[in-house]
C-alpha cells in the first residue's frame, strides 16, 4: 500500500470512529435511562437494543444512490444514519416515552423525526425513526454526529426483520402475492400491539391497587437489600434539610 492510501485510510478509519464513538455515548444514555425508568415505574420499557457501524460499502452505495460529492464533509452532512440504533420495546406507548427522554437530555439535539407508527408506508413498515445529534469530545476537536435511532415494539421489529428478508431475497422485486400477504401479515402485528398494550395497561391499574413496595427492603439494579428503617430516616432528615 501506498503512504499515500495508507494516510487515507487513516482518514477513513477516524471518520467512523466519530460515529462509533457516538453509538458508544448513546448506548451509554439509553442505559441509564432504562434503568431509572425501570426503577420508577417497575417495568423495563426496553427489550433490547441493537446498533451498527455502517460499513463503508453501504456508506459507498448511499452515496451514489444520493448523487453525493465522495467527500467526508459532504458525507457526514447528508448521510444520517451511518451510525444506527434500534430500541425495542413491548409497548407502542414506551415508544415515544423513550423519544422524549431522549430528546430532553441537554445535549441532543432532534435533527428529525419521522413517524411510520401514526403514518405506516405503504406496505405496512412501522417504526419511530430519530435524527439526534450528540457532540463527541475527540482528543483535539469536538464533533457534532448524527445518529439515527430507530424506535420499535417487538411486533414492528419481528415484520421488518422479515420483509427484509423477504426483499433482499427477491433481489427488491417481491412478487405481488407477497406484498399482499405482508401487509395483511403488518395490520395483524398492529393489532396485536393494540391489545397488548390494552392488557399491559389493566396489568398496571390493578397492580398500583394490590401492590405496595415494602418498606424495608431496597432494589437496585436488580440486587436485593436490606433498608434498616433507621438508615431510612436518616437519609429523610438529611434531605429535608
Ligand atoms: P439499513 O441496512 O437498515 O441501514 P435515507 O435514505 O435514510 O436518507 P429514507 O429512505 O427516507 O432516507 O429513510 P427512512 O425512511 O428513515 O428509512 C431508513 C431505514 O429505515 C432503512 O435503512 C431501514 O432500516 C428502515 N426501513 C425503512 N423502510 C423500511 C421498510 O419498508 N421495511 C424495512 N424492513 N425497513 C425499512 P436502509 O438504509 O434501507 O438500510
Amino acid at each position: 500500500m501506498t503512504d499515500a492510501l495508507k494516510i487515507k485510510k487513516q482518514e477513513l478509519m477516524r471518520f467512523l470512529m466519530q460515529y462509533k464513538f457516538a453509538i458508544n455515548e448513546m448506548m451509554t444514555k439509553v442505559n441509564i435511562l432504562k434503568q431509572e425508568f425501570t426503577y420508577i415505574n417497575d417495568y423495563n420499557p426496553i427489550e433490547h437494543v441493537t446498533h451498527r457501524v455502517k460499513s463503508p460499502k453501504s456508506i459507498l452505495m448511499k452515496v451514489e444512490k444520493k448523487d453525493l460529492k465522495p467527500s467526508p464533509a459532504v458525507i457526514k452532512e447528508h448521510i444520517h444514519d451511518i451510525a444506527g440504533i434500534r430500541i425495542t420495546c413491548s409497548f407502542e406507548s414506551d415508544i415515544y416515552i423513550i423519544r422524549d427522554m431522549l430528546k430532553q437530555q441537554d445535549d441532543i439535539t432532534l435533527l428529525s423525526e419521522k413517524d411510520y407508527i401514526q403514518s405506516p408506508k405503504p406496505n405496512g413498515y412501522r417504526s419511530l425513526h430519530l435524527i439526534l445529534s450528540i457532540p463527541i469530545f475527540m482528543s483535539d476537536r469536538t464533533e457534532n454526529v448524527c445518529v439515527e435511532v430507530q424506535i420499535r415494539t417487538i411486533a414492528m421489529d419481528f415484520w421488518a426483520s422479515l420483509e427484509h428478508k423477504i426483499y433482499y431475497k427477491f433481489n427488491k422485486q417481491v412478487p405481488k402475492h407477497l406484498n399482499i400477504e405482508l401487509t395483511e401479515a403488518a395490520e395483524a402485528a398492529h393489532k396485536l400491539d393494540q391489545k397488548m398494550e390494552k392488557l399491559h395497561r389493566e396489568m398496571a391499574e390493578i397492580k398500583a391497587e394490590y401492590e405496595e413496595d415494602p418498606l424495608e427492603e431496597l432494589n437496585l439494579d436488580n440486587e436485593r437489600f436490606q433498608l434498616p428503617i433507621q438508615f431510612l430516616n436518616t437519609f429523610l432528615n438529611d434531605d429535608d434539610l
